[in-house]
Parts: C-alpha cells; sequence; structure tokens
C-alpha cells in the first residue's frame, strides 16, 4: 500500500458541491482505501486573470493501484463530473484532479509526471499539503515546510465556513 496525494481544484458550477462530490467519488474507488481532506481554500486563478475563482483542497490516500491505474481513475471521475477537456492549457475547469505525489516516486514519463511538476511554486497545492501532512519530504525537492517559507502565499483564503470533509 502506497500513501498518494491528490490535488483537487474547480472552479464552475459549484466549485465546493463539485470537490465534495469528487472526494465520495474517490474514497469509493476499489483500491483505495483512505482518505484524509484537505480543509478548502479559495484563490485568484493562476496563469488566467479573467476566470472566477478557485476552490482547491488536497486529500491524502492509502492505495494499492499503481500510478497510471490512479490516474485513470481520476480521470474516470472528471468525466463523470462533468468536465469537458478544452485545448486551451489554462482553462476554466468543473473539477480537475491531479496526483501530486505517489510515495517517494520519481516519474517522468509522458502521460504521468510526479512530483506533480506545479506543486512547488503552487500556494494552493503547498498550503492544503501542508494542513494534512506537515513533515512530508518532496522527493527530488526536500521537506515540505521549506518550501512553504518561500512559496508567495497571494490571496489565498483558508474558507473557514464550510465543513472540513473528512472521510475516514
Ligand atoms: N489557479 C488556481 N488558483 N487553482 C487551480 O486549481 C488552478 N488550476 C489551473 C490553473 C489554470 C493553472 N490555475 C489555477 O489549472
Amino acid at each position: 500500500m502506497i500513501t498518494a496525494y491528490i490535488g483537487l481544484g474547480s472552479n464552475l458550477g459549484r466549485p465546493v458541491d463539485q470537490l465534495r462530490a469528487a472526494s465520495i467519488q474517490i474514497e469509493t474507488v476499489p483500491g483505495i482505501e483512505r482518505l484524509l481532506m484537505s480543509n478548502l481554500y479559495k484563490s485568484a486563478p493562476m496563469g488566467s486573470k479573467i476566470q472566477p475563482c478557485y476552490i482547491n483542497a488536497v486529500a491524502e490516500i492509502v492505495t494499492s493501484l499503481s500510478p497510471l491505474d490512479l490516474l485513470a481513475e481520476l480521470m474516470r471521475i472528471e468525466t463523470a463530473l462533468g468536465r469537458v477537456r478544452s485545448s486551451e492549457r489554462w482553462s476554466s475547469r468543473t473539477i480537475d484532479l491531479d496526483v501530486l505525489l505517489y510515495g517517494e516516486k520519481i516519474i517522468n514519463s509522458k502521460t504521468l509526471v510526479i512530483p506533480h511538476p506545479g506543486l512547488y511554486e503552487r500556494a494552493f497545492v503547498l498550503y492544503p499539503l501542508h494542513e494534512i501532512a506537515p513533515h512530508l519530504v518532496i522527493p527530488g525537492h526536500g521537506p515540505l515546510s521549506q518550501l512553504l517559507t518561500v512559496c508567495d502565499k497571494g490571496d489565498l483564503e483558508l474558507l473557514t465556513d464550510v465543513k472540513t470533509i473528512i472521510v475516514a
């Protein structure tokens, strides 16, 4: 069994509901044992100023799935929740599910790069990740707590009025 981390994001429709729905779907995948969700965070869109704000979270899972099988399951859930893939790189999305980390593994294939290439500089990933895994060491990049000290928090806002979704 491997501990892996998934990034969740949404900025279309009802983002909070979509993140909730995604966490429930992830938890019911055969081969995914346990799911721990961070709080939800709101931030301005990175990469494009004219989109709605994003809601983001990170989930810790324990899984027997291979990295590629996990990716396939996440893509299936994205489609089930109504995501339509745009050819535009920075487009809005109803739901975005990324494999951030898969144990200690470093993967650089055409279909999957782990650790996720955007992870190091994105406050909307690092802060929720730190909340649920404060002592994590990112393979190839050192302690997460160290990365946080050089990451610009920007306008990232912890949504304290939204109930934490922790599914044990
Ligand atoms: N910006 C924020 N704040 N959160 C995201 O999840 C997010 N996802 C994206 C891009 C368009 C890079 N910007 C984002 O894919």
